[in-house]
């Protein structure tokens, strides 16, 4: 059984996974970056190791000196976390071939997976509906025009070795299909090393629903239900629900079964999560499998009830599943929204720096998973996410007004975040009504600008402080005079010191 992990990431994930070891009464031992040598991570953990500069090509993608780390720590396991080493097939097998358990699935499941063209043609031997196109590479382009008149445009150009956006073009007319094939190959070369591009039929204005699955080591697999993951903006998600406001139990039903044989397909083990595009009439198609913990997850562990991390764990230790299908529902819904160190009034330019002050939201129904505090530098060198609030409430209406609430208190100084972003997002018609697909953002900008000052009373910490300080002031240089001017009332302080703007 699994004593010691080495989380093999940094930020709120490796602190996320920590949690859930030190429950389990798992060791931790964290690595960490020249310039990750005060982050939160490395005072969690039981143990930490430096990795390397920086750049994460000299730290945390570094396989060899994690390995060595882990060794050298005593670790018996290794979780990935999200991004950075999480699917890598070549570090999956490095693991197994010194003897370190790669807390996810095989190596196979990521392989085939990872090859967009390998997957569609996985899926449609397992009876899993994919977006209509080619299920191989193009090589011809003279074919290329025949197939995509087969189809019909328009189309996308994908590439093999891609996801999240990347090597892919979307062609409206003919006369544009030789260029776009020729600069979606560039790209993927490029971006992958690998050229191979397919094509796909373009649906319109889809909607992001994905599937959480659990598989365990003894061909056991189940579904966790589903997220709706449309409000994305440049490939990168904003907020995130579940259950979805469009789903019907029937289409449910009808996609976690397919989920399921998804990761069936590839004898999947851990977590993994199935994308799918869903059009208007909810007819829905594979679009990838992520073979790792997600960013997102929280928001299905507060509604089904799991801890995804000791599941994780539990698999990697040999353990059979210990609920069936039957066994599991959905409570409730939540939400989450992500929170960057971005200037949302700047055209989201990334806003590193030196956080001066942090109140996190608390409360009934709130998590809060972050890594920030006060002093802490948010580097420029990684991912500017820097946490995630997750709100679960008994009706999406409640849930919404939660996150609210909680957007309301939570006080970031020294950086910009896009909170006051996400809080406009709460108040668009069409959110508020579970009306959105992927197109949500493009089309909801009149209700996303900056908004006038408004004055309405704010309470926050800023407020006390600088009252105090005044008062503190006076007291310092009228030594003998009472302050009963202002009393002892520092909301009239806080009132007029108030500026919220959201
Ligand atoms: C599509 C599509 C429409 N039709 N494929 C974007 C990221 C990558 N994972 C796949 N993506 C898309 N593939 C076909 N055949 C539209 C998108 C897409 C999208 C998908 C999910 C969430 C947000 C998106 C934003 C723009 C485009």
């Amino acid at each position: 059984m699994i004593k010691k992990v080495l989380v093999a990431n940094r930020g709120e994930i490796a602190i996320r996974v920590m949690r859930s070891c030190r429950e389990m009464g798992i060791e931790t031992v964290a690595v960490y970056s020249d310039v990750d040598r005060k982050a939160m991570h490395v005072r969690y953990a039981d143990d930490a190791y430096p990795i390397g500069p920086a750049p994460s090509s000299e730290s945390y993608l570094r396989m060899d000196k994690i390995i060595e780390v882990a060794k050298l720590s005593g670790a018996d396991a290794i979780h990935p976390g999200y991004g950075f080493l999480s699917e890598n097939a070549r570090f999956a097998e490095l693991c197994q071939k010194e003897g370190i358990i790669f807390i996810g699935p095989s190596p196979y499941a990521i392989n085939t997976m990872g090859d967009k063209i390998t997957a569609r043609k996985t899926m449609i031997a397992a009876g899993v509906p994919v977006v209509p196109g080619t299920t191989e590479p193009i090589r011809d382009i003279k074919k290329a025009i025949e197939v995509i008149k087969g189809i019909g445009l328009p189309v996308m150009i994908k590439a093999s070795a891609g996801g999240g956006g990347k090597g892919m073009r979307l062609v409206k007319r003919e006369e544009d299909i030789v260029n776009a094939v020729s600069s979606a190959r560039s790209e993927a070369k490029a971006s992958f090393g690998d050229d191979a591009v397919y094509i796909e039929k373009y649906i319109s204005s889809p909607h992001h629903i994905e599937f959480q699955v659990l598989g365990d080591q003894h061909g056991n697999i189940v579904h966790l239900f589903e997220r709706e993951c449309s409000v994305q903006r440049r490939h990168q998600k904003v907020v995130e629900e579940t259950p979805s406001p469009i789903m019907t139990p029937e289409v449910r039903m009808k996609m976690g079964a397919d989920a399921v044989a998804a990761a069936r397909a590839v004898d999947y083990y851990g977590a993994g999560t199935i994308e799918f595009i869903v059009d208007d009439n909810l007819n829905y198609y594979f679009l990838e499998m992520n073979t790792r913990l997600q960013v997102e997850h929280p928001i299905t562990e507060r509604v089904v009830g799991v801890d995804l991390v000791k599941q994780q764990i539990n698999i990697a230790n040999g353990l059979p599943l210990e609920f069936k299908q039957e066994d599991l529902s959905q409570n409730g819904h939540a939400i989450e929204v992500r929170i960057y160190a971005e200037d949302p009034d700047n055209n989201f330019m990334p806003s590193p720096g030196i956080i001066k002050h942090i109140t996190e939201p608390l409360g009934l129904g709130v998590r809060h998973d972050g890594y920030a505090y006060v002093g802490y530098e948010i580097p420029m060198y990684y991912d500017p996410m820097i946490s995630k609030l997750i709100v679960w409430g008994e009706t999406r209406k409640d849930a919404i007004a939660r996150l609210k609430r909680a957007l309301y208190a939570y006080k970031i100084t020294g950086v910009k975040t896009s909170i006051p972003y996400l809080h406009r997002i709460m108040e668009v018609p069409a959110f508020i009504e579970g009306r959105y697909n992927t197109h949500f953002i493009e089309e909801n900008q009149q209700y996303l600008q900056p908004r006038a000052v408004c004055t309405e009373r704010c309470m926050d910490v800023a407020a006390i402080t600088a009252f105090v300080d005044y008062i503190t002031k006076l007291e310092r240089l009228q030594p003998d005079k009472p302050q009963k001017h202002l009393g002892n009332n520092w909301k009239d302080f806080g009132r007029k010191r108030s500026v919220l703007r959201f």
